[in-house]
């Protein structure tokens, strides 16, 4: 595997030099943050990010993300010049030596909370959806980090007015329509594109949502089966699905050659209404197995990007939420812990 750490560019307040000193570290997963989705992105920006990676040792080798405009999800009228878009800045990312490209295809809204400071036993804190709370939200006051910022309240209102009738199958057909465009360039140009699941897996705010379950990615990977047609598996956000067997997602599509991309967090449930609380990354502060997911993954032979995921807030840092230094640079150091002992178990297990 090769490790990731999320890095928000210049503008990040954690400096490269720290990221690089992070045991194993390969490479940043950055992007372009300060164009909108659907614009075309700056080439010059792109070049000099790509440098100032590679000035402090790490690769520039994924993009997270892309964003996919609205237009192109609910199949405005100019969705096709969304694409192209969409084609130029992916042609682009190539050409700088990028191999993978996350994406989501939520309506509207990326990932959700309800609180970005849930206090845990340890006095550390971090993101959660308490479903008591998510009742009370008003989608059209909520803020949160990596979000789409850019609407006002009535541009939110009339772009969610634009979901009001629209289906899964609406939405679905349209994901199809944009990957039979992009993946054929994907394949060109030798990257990966890698779908990231709903977060939380279910409809909000009565928007559809097509990729929460084993069902909904069987069926996107059936309609375009190209294998450059792959995904991110965010553990915690599908893991968030208590149906989701996230040790079983992660041999079935890691064996499939699907999984480019892996985002590695544990979760704990709150109730049975859908509530939970991110935690530290390890099996036991949470209710996800790391190690099971990294077995099959390695009995997989799989070699595509981690990262370690939204970490708490730790050892008094008041960082991005989910995105500081210290809980991630602990998770990484237990994901490369992870990987080194059960690789070298299965080796050892080859030469029995
Ligand atoms: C949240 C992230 C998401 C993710 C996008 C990918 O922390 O995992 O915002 O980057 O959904 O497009």
């Amino acid at each position: 595997m090769k490790l990731g750490f999320r890095w928000y560019g210049l503008n990040d307040s954690i400096p490269l030099e720290y990221i690089g000193q992070i045991p194993n570290m390969y490479t940043v997963v950055t992007a372009l943050y300060d164009s909108k989705p659907g614009e075309k992105w700056d080439e010059t920006k792109l070049k000099e990010l790509k440098k100032y990676v590679e000035d402090h040792n790490l690769k520039m080798e994924v993009i997270e993300s892309i964003p996919v405009p609205e237009g192109i999800k609910y199949g405005a009228e100019n969705r096709d010049e969304l694409i192209d878009n969409f084609i130029y800045n992916l042609r682009l990312v190539a050409k700088y030596g990028v191999k993978c490209v996350c994406y989501n295809f939520m309506p509207v809204f990326d990932w959700l909370r309800t609180t970005m400071h849930h206090v845990n036993k340890d006095g550390s804190d971090s993101l959660a959806y308490i479903y008591e709370d998510f009742l009370k939200v008003d989608p059209k006051h909520l803020h949160l980090p990596g979000w789409d910022e850019s609407y006002t309240e009535s541009e939110l209102q009339e772009l969610m007015n634009r979901y009001q009738h629209m289906t899964h199958e609406d939405l679905f057909n349209n994901i199809v329509y944009f990957l039979n465009k992009v993946i054929p360039v994907c394949e060109e140009v030798d990257v990966n594109l890698a779908i990231h699941p709903d977060d939380p897996p279910w409809d909000i705010f009565s928007l559809p949502r097509i990729i929460s379950s084993e069902a909904d990615l069987d069926r996107l990977f059936k309609a375009v089966p190209s294998k450059r047609n792959g995904l991110t598996l965010c553990t915690g956000s599908l893991g968030a699905g208590r149906d989701n067997d996230i040790v079983h997602l992660a041999d079935k599509y890691s064996s499939q050659g699907r999984l480019h991309f892996l985002h590695m967090r544990n979760i704990k449930y709150l109730d049975d209404k859908g509530s939970f609380a991110e935690t530290g990354h390890c099996t036991c502060d949470g209710d996800l197995d790391m190690a099971k997911i990294v077995d099959v993954l390695v009995k997989n032979g799989f070699d595509g990007y981690v990262r370690p995921d939204h970490g708490r807030n730790i050892f008094g840092e008041n960082q991005k939420p989910g995105y500081g230094l210290y809980d991630r640079a602990l998770g990484a150091c237990y994901i490369n812990g992870l990987f080194e002992a059960t690789e070298k178990q299965y080796s050892l297990r080859k030469d029995k």
